[in-house]
């Protein structure tokens, strides 16, 4: 080891010690308003953010402007013959508050269709990454290479007035969220269809010439990515990617700069990306194990030698959630009306069964439930689209709908630059020695 890594290594060690003790002692104290456990622990459960389009509750899950999901899935306009909410509608809905009428939503498809014209060079931007680049660097840099047609950017350097930031920032919202789809569906194809692209349809909704993009035609599958990109858009402000989006934005800049920062986030394994670990994860335990349908005790002992080798289990527990997530159990219902039979499906309803009890028997996860990313990866597989490294490109389209619509609040609100207030763990000690 050089003397450097060595040097940080014990001095690390040390101070992780040090303060799992501190922790142990005087975590409950008051910091300010917060306790030290807060403090060093992620933030948890502090309120200090205003974020318009959805409210997360612990127990209950999501719900978009007081709607959950099984009422947006009644209430919100669909596809002709559809089943599932169109996300053209959510987006409306989570921007004013309003449940959109049918030919509101038509309006805004229509809209964005006008939109979609992506730059060629962005397209020569993700060119210029090698095939093997993950898609969602992929997805990012494509972001970054549209940031040239910023209006927000355009018009600050112009000398644009503060009351008119929420304009900028709306038109950038609605070119950013009308080209994605374009972005994302020539990186999969330029990733695993040989480069070959599929053309727009332009008669079809947002979500349905998504799927038509990425190749695939089958009613089904479209009816699933409607429902993908409505239920995986927003989760309230303190996540990652929406919170990214809040604080880079709050530097005022522009939507592409924050979107693709917002990308970066969710490009972790403990958030988005966990989709695509979920089904490597069943892959591999399918493959261990030598048998597509396992049993409830084969799946628990290999719950059990993952959590050995100090991994977790990829698609269970969450920040703030207490439950079982609405957005899991909304695709597991989708799953049983359209594919009970399904052996992947079956899987991931046994790991339902089987991951939660031992999650808890370890007396330290907060939530031993399911959440979003448990259930995406078996559908995905049923319906075709077996590249796991895409699943999170998925994630981040339907994401963009609900922190592009918060940003639009925050710049109409003027909301300010966020700066909370740091400390080091000698400034804690000193803290501690003073008392009360
Ligand atoms: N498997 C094993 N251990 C888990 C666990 C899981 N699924 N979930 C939590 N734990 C562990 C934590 O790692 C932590 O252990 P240490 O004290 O040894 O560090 C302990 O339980 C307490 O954690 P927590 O307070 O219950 O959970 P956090 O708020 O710290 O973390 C996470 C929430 C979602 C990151 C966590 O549950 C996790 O790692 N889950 C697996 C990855 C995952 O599914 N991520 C997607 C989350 C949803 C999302 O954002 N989607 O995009």
């Amino acid at each position: 080891m050089d003397p450097l890594k060595q040097l940080f290594t014990e001095k690390s060690q040390a101070l992780g010690k040090e303060i799992k003790d501190i922790l142990k002692e005087h975590g409950d104290k008051q910091v300010d308003t917060v306790s030290l456990d807060q403090v060093y622990g992620g933030m948890r459960d502090i309120t200090c953010m205003i974020w318009e389009p959805s409210l997360l509750d612990s127990e209950e899950g999501i719900r978009f402007r007081g709607y959950s999901i099984p009422e947006l899935r009644e209430k919100l306009p669909r596809a002709p013959k559809g089943t599932e909410p169109l996300p053209e509608g959510l987006f409306w809905l989570m921007l004013v508050g309003e449940i959109p009428t049918k030919d509101q939503v038509k309006w805004l498809t229509e809209n964005w269709v006008r939109r979609a014209n992506v730059p060629e060079h962005v397209f020569r931007a993700i060119d210029a990454l090698p095939i093997e680049t993950h898609p969602m660097t992929q997805l990012s840099v494509g972001v970054m290479a549209m940031q040239n047609t910023s209006v927000f950017a355009q018009r600050y350097t112009s000398g644009m007035n503060k009351t008119e930031y929420w304009d900028a920032t709306y038109e950038d919202t609605m070119y950013l969220i009308a080209r994605l789809p374009r972005v994302a569906a020539y990186i999969y194809r330029r990733v695993y269809c040989k480069g070959e692209q599929t053309l727009p349809d332009i008669s079809l909704d947002w979500g349905g010439n998504f799927a038509h993009m990425l190749g695939f035609e089958d009613a089904g599958f479209k009816e699933y990515m409607r429902l993908f990109l409505t239920i995986h858009a927003d989760h309230e402000g303190g996540n990652a990617s929406a919170h990214t989006t809040h604080l880079v934005g709050s530097t005022l800049s522009d939507p592409y700069l924050a979107l693709s920062a917002a990308f970066n986030a969710l490009a972790g394994p403990l958030h988005g990306l966990a989709n695509q670990e979920v089904i490597r994860w069943i892959q591999k335990m399918v493959d261990t194990l030598g048998t597509s349908k396992p049993t409830r005790e084969q799946i628990a002992d290999y719950v059990k030698s993952t959590l050995a080798s100090g991994r977790v289990i990829p698609g269970y527990g969450h920040a703030v959630l207490r439950k079982p997530d609405p957005r899991f159990m909304a695709q597991r219902q989708f799953a049983e009306d359209h594919i009970p039979d399904n052996d992947l499906v079956k899987i991931v309803w046994k790991i339902f069964d089987v991951v939660p009890p031992i999650l808890t028997s370890l007396g330290k996860v907060k939530n031993p439930w399911p959440n979003v990313d448990a259930h995406s990866g078996a559908l995905l597989m049923h319906y075709g689209l077996k590249e796991h490294n895409y699943y999170t490109v998925l994630f981040a389209v339907s994401r963009a709908l609900g922190v592009l619509a918060a940003q639009c609040w925050a710049r109409a609100l003027s909301l300010p630059l966020e700066r909370p207030k740091s400390v080091t763990t000698q400034w804690v000690r000193e803290f501690l020695e003073k008392g009360d």
